[in-house]
């Protein structure tokens, strides 16, 4: 097929575009106001900003597919059926040469060329269908966008985002057949962070979008390793409350509804789970809230207010007793709230909080009234989210007493440390280390071996409680527990004060078995719960003691340590090479050790807490959300996911023998 233009034919592409130019210059010297930098996140939000254009046709009414995918070249396309962005000439704009330009090439160029289109829809972009894609093909190497519409196939290409082709039909199909597809390779000289894109994140992110904006399917194809993964929720966002709620165990079926209050859409489920995490997302015109913003202050407050009211109606609550709090109503729940607004207000650019005060209203009426209902119907289930929010009500009393106490006491008593805790003569915390030993027999072995200069060391005395389904008041009641918060000096939960930590390194010891690996779970709940900068600053370490110990007792006599399996079989394959026979105690002894209190203190020293010679695995909080999910799994009552994690991550975590 001849290439024709859609507009006057052999147009000169590249004089009449300087208008265009200053645009499209202004983002590729300024990413970050467009896509919020050039590192690896940035990169990943081109993808995005391009299926977002997809998505608001999704949510105009006219698009159900949307396909993704990332080539070997790390080319990405996106793909849509909806309308196809229109390809005649554009009403009111016209180059420097004063002619007219296809749509297309405005939206795809034209940095102010956004605006309605239609009315009375919602966009992702609130109203401005295709800004983030101008960013987009400013900051590719090469772009080629191709439009299903009218019964045509066209296409133009950019570079740098710049015209280098006219607007040109390529083909024809039927009428029916609509749809837009943009094909992008990011320019590499401005994502300059030797990086790919990740699967797992785009296809979370998908996976939400898909949850947020029922009915659409979302295809991800990823072809570098033949990966393909589709998302549709027929359930919208109550299918993604029953996703977080999967390794938990749920009070009742989720709650939800869908209305729509004037010319605001409110979404909202909810189900309540005996974990005592929670979990809420917020979500305005698809786009996650993580500030939250009126819609979160609508959905707050009827939740505390229903449940109240129910609960004094219902007799759960007496006239003597104090009204649930939110802390109370919150515990435990999973909720996710989506509005769709025809003009939504964020607090800035990065949109992450809503400031829309009609949202709050229409959100409120709709989760006041769903979930009244709900309770009135069901009143056996109301009872036991009821009963919940109470002991939630008394465990906070609770606390609130204990911490006081804990307070008082370290203010009378300061300077008091646990009897248990050998400390370090060093002073300055930056240069002083605490292992968390296992056990008395470990610990003396640990306390004799150590460096008392700056190692200090406390020994806990059998398994301390799960935290995970414990709360505050019975944990800080725990000797255990106690003996730690004031040996680290920190305080725990609200009073939590990183500054005042007494050490710059704290180190879990614990043995290769599954005592040791429980004890550890445990030890790494509690601090990411109740500690958490602690985790996120990188001072919570996992010591790696070794698994063998080898002697060679024939010849060059000498002590080698294997920390796995492979590294022991490699150590005999070099003792082999050396004519040893490993399998003759006489030549190469080999010792297994089970546990930290088989090692003698200098062996301990040598192996595990000599900085010159150990080595320590960082525990780190990468994404909090994910983090609380496998402690949850870990700790829950779900034992089968729990078995499969420890199985996956065996190997980052060496000597875990389950
Ligand atoms: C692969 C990425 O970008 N899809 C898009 C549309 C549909 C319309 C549109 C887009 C018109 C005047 C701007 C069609 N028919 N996928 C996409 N699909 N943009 S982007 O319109 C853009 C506006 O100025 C569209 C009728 N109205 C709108």
């Amino acid at each position: 097929m001849s290439a024709e233009s859609i507009l006057a034919e052999r147009q000169e592409y590249g004089a009449k575009q300087i208008q265009v130019l200053e645009g499209l210059e202004a983002i590729r010297k300024r990413p970050g106001m467009y896509v919020g930098g050039t590192d690896s996140r940035a990169m990943h939000h081109l993808v995005y900003e391009v299926v977002d254009n997809s998505v608001d046709e999704v949510l105009a009414g006219y698009c159900t597919r949307i396909e993704v995918t990332i080539h070997k070249d790390e080319s990405v396309t996106v793909l849509d059926n909806g309308r196809g962005i229109p390809i005649e000439p554009h009403p009111t704009f016209r180059n420097k040469a004063g002619e007219q330009v296809s749509t297309l090439e405005v939206v795809m160029t034209n940095l102010h060329a956004g605006g309605k289109f239609g009315t009375g829809a919602y966009t992702v972009s609130g109203g401005l269908h295709g800004v983030g894609v101008k960013a987009v093909n400013a900051l590719s190497k090469w772009l080629i966008a191709e439009v299903r519409r009218d019964g045509k196939i066209v296409r133009q290409e950019y570079r740098e985002g710049k015209p280098v082709t006219p607007v040109e039909v390529i083909g024809k199909t039927s009428p029916k057949d609509t749809g837009t597809k943009v094909t992008f390779l990011r320019d590499e000289t401005i994502f300059t962070e030797d990086n790919s894109y990740k699967f797992d994140l785009l296809a979370q992110r998908f996976r939400e979008m898909a949850f947020i904006t029922r009915g659409v399917t979302i295809v991800f194809r990823d072809e570098r390793d033949d990966r393909e993964m589709t998302f549709y929720f027929e359930d919208g966002i109550s299918a993604f409350v029953r996703y977080l709620n999967r390794n938990k165990q749920a009070l009742h079926p989720v709650v939800s509804a869908e209305r729509k209050v004037g010319n605001i859409g409110v979404e909202f489920a909810l189900q309540y789970t005996d974990a005592t995490v929670q979990s809420e997302f917020y979500f305005a015109n698809t786009i996650n809230t993580p500030d939250g913003g009126t819609h979160q202050t609508g959905f707050r407050s009827a939740l505390t207010r229903s449940l109240n009211d129910y609960a004094r109606k219902a007799g759960l609550l007496k006239d003597k007793d104090a009204n649930l709090d939110s802390r109370d109503t919150l515990e435990g729940l999973t909720a996710v709230v989506s509005i769709k607004h025809p003009e939504p207000q964020f607090e800035s650019q990065t949109k992450v909080k809503l400031m829309n005060t009609d949202a709050k209203t229409a959100v409120e009426q709709v989760v006041r009234e769903t979930l009244l209902e709900f309770l009135e119907q069901n009143p056996r289930e109301a009872k036991q989210i009821i009963e919940k929010c109470l002991v939630s009500q008394r465990a906070r009393e609770a606390a609130k007493a204990a911490a006081e106490l804990v307070k008082r006491k370290s203010a009378l008593e300061s300077g008091t440390l646990p009897g248990k805790l050998a400390d370090c003569s060093e002073r300055d915390p930056a240069k002083s280390e605490l292992f968390i030993v296992e056990g008395d027999s470990a610990g003396g072995s640990a306390k004799q071996g150590r460096d008392r200069h700056f190692q200090a060391v406390l020994p806990l005395r059998g398994k301390i409680m799960n935290t995970e389904r414990a709360r505050l008041d019975k944990i800080l009641a725990s000797e255990e527990i106690k003996a730690l918060v004031s040996a680290l000096g920190t305080g725990i939960g609200d009073s939590f004060n990183l500054d005042n930590r007494r050490y710059d390194r704290i180190v879990l010891m614990t043995d290769a078995d599954v005592d040791g690996s429980h004890i550890r779970t445990l030890l790494l709940t509690f601090f990411f719960r109740y500690m958490q900068p602690l985790v996120e600053h990188g001072h919570l370490y996992i010591a790696q003691p070794p698994l063998y110990r080898i002697e060679v007792r024939k010849g060059q006599k000498e002590v080698r340590y294997a920390y796995s399996d492979a590294e022991r079989d490699a150590i005999y394959a070099e003792l082999k090479q050396r004519g040893l026979d490993v399998s003759r105690p006489q030549e190469v002894m080999t010792q297994r050790y089970k546990g930290l209190g088989e090692m003698n203190p200098e062996q301990l020293w040598e192996t595990t807490m000599n900085p010159a010679t150990r080595t320590m695995l960082r525990v780190t909080v990468e994404d909090a959300a994910e983090a609380d999910r496998t402690f949850d799994m870990l700790m829950g009552n779900a034992v089968p996911p729990r078995r499969a994690f420890i199985t996956r991550h065996a190997k980052d975590v060496r000597n875990l023998d389950v």
